[in-house]
């Protein structure tokens, strides 16, 4: 498909909500062995769980480096497909476009400058250069953006509104030459939104400098899922509660308030020991004896059709986390898969996923 240097909303494209009918979900094989520890061989079997709960709802389409064909299909159900792709790492979210409909039956994406979440890598060629694939293999119109931009940092009622988080977008690695309205006013035009919530920030100890996925999302229009603690001293307080304060504060594009929901955090979680001694950090470091805090978040879950992925960690928070979960999506069956090794990555099940709206 050509690339387009167009705009999408002047030609009636608009990012459709997570919980719009999905025609299928992509993810990526995750195999760097910098990030992933041994050999990332636990965190396969755990993308493997997540591409298998999907796929119970909708095709599920793993992208996996030509080499690694053979042992990823050995670990993946028979029912995910597999293309082949070239990735830097496996955080489709970010790497991947952000689809697009028109409302008549044509499927676009934005392609955005990707940039490994302000250089924290060395190379993130091949994932600034995903996106056109994916594009192309979906036959979808390509919109390349002028913004360095990912998928997690965005989250959309698809009416309009959509939630970024500031210390995120307004970070000087992404965009330095950009002020608040200039990325704003570039969001409106590549996303077809009418309004933007910035939250201050995000979740705390975050790798991405606190992408909204992790933090907050809409579970339908008018309402929000925000994590949360309690205890006041823990660094992630004051972040949910300056959060809930602008939601509460701010009108969604149609002119509603929204409804906030407190989703209690896990933990807080900390890496263990044992797990300390399998990670090498890409600067050669491990983690602090103590363990390193981990940005945990029910919030990083997964809206398919029919059905929720959400993350959890073996932890006292899971079962009320599920059960708000259910009482948030009454339509939806609630599926829990296991988020700690992903976690361990740096991100979660919302991070891994990415899903293509029905054209
Ligand atoms: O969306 C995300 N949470 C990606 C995190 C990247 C972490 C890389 N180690």
């Amino acid at each position: 498909m050509p690339l387009t240097l167009n705009i999408p909303a002047a030609d009636g494209y608009r990012m459709p909500a997570e919980w719009e009918e999905q025609s299928r979900t992509w993810m990526l094989w995750p195999f760097r062995p910098d990030v992933w520890r041994e050999n990332a061989r636990p965190a396969q079997a755990a993308f493997a769980a997540v591409a298998a709960a999907i796929a119970r709802f909708e095709p599920v389409t793993m992208g996996v480096l030509p080499h690694l064909a053979t042992e990823a299909r050995a670990v993946l159900p028979p029912e995910v497909e597999i293309v082949p792709l070239e990735y830097n790492d496996a955080w489709v979210r970010d790497s991947g476009p952000t689809f697009l409909t028109d409302g008549a039956g044509h499927l676009a994406g934005v392609d955005w400058p990707f940039n490994a979440w302000g250089g924290h890598y060395a190379d993130f060629s091949a994932d600034d250069a995903l996106a056109g694939h994916i594009l192309d293999a979906a036959g979808a119109r390509r919109y390349r953006a002028d913004l360095v931009m990912e998928g997690g940092a965005l989250h959309t009622d698809g009416e309009g509104t959509l939630l970024v988080v500031e210390e995120c977008l307004l970070h000087k690695s992404r965009n330095p030459h950009l002020g608040k309205g200039q990325i704003e006013e570039r969001l409106k035009r590549y996303l077809n939104v009418q309004t933007v919530i910035w939250l201050p920030f995000g979740v705390a100890h975050d790798e991405t400098a606190g992408h909204v996925d992790n933090l907050a999302c809409f579970v339908r229009p008018g309402v929000v899922a925000l994590t949360w603690t309690d205890d006041e001293a823990d660094p992630q307080y004051a972040r949910s509660l300056a959060a809930e304060q602008m939601l509460l504060a701010s009108r969604d594009a149609v002119g509603r308030r929204l409804e906030v929901h407190r989703i209690h955090q896990p933990g807080p979680l900390y890496t263990t020991a044992e797990e300390a001694a399998t990670i090498l950090h890409k600067d050669g470091s491990r983690p602090r004896p103590g363990g390193d805090r981990l940005a945990a978040s029910y919030i990083n879950h997964y809206i398919v059709n029919r059905g929720v992925i959400v993350p959890v960690f073996d932890d006292p928070q899971d079962a009320p986390a599920l059960a708000k979960l259910a009482a948030l999506y009454p339509e939806r069956e609630i599926v829990p898969v296991p988020g700690r090794e992903i976690l361990l990555g740096g991100g979660n099940v919302h991070c891994i996923t990415q899903q293509q709206p029905k054209g």
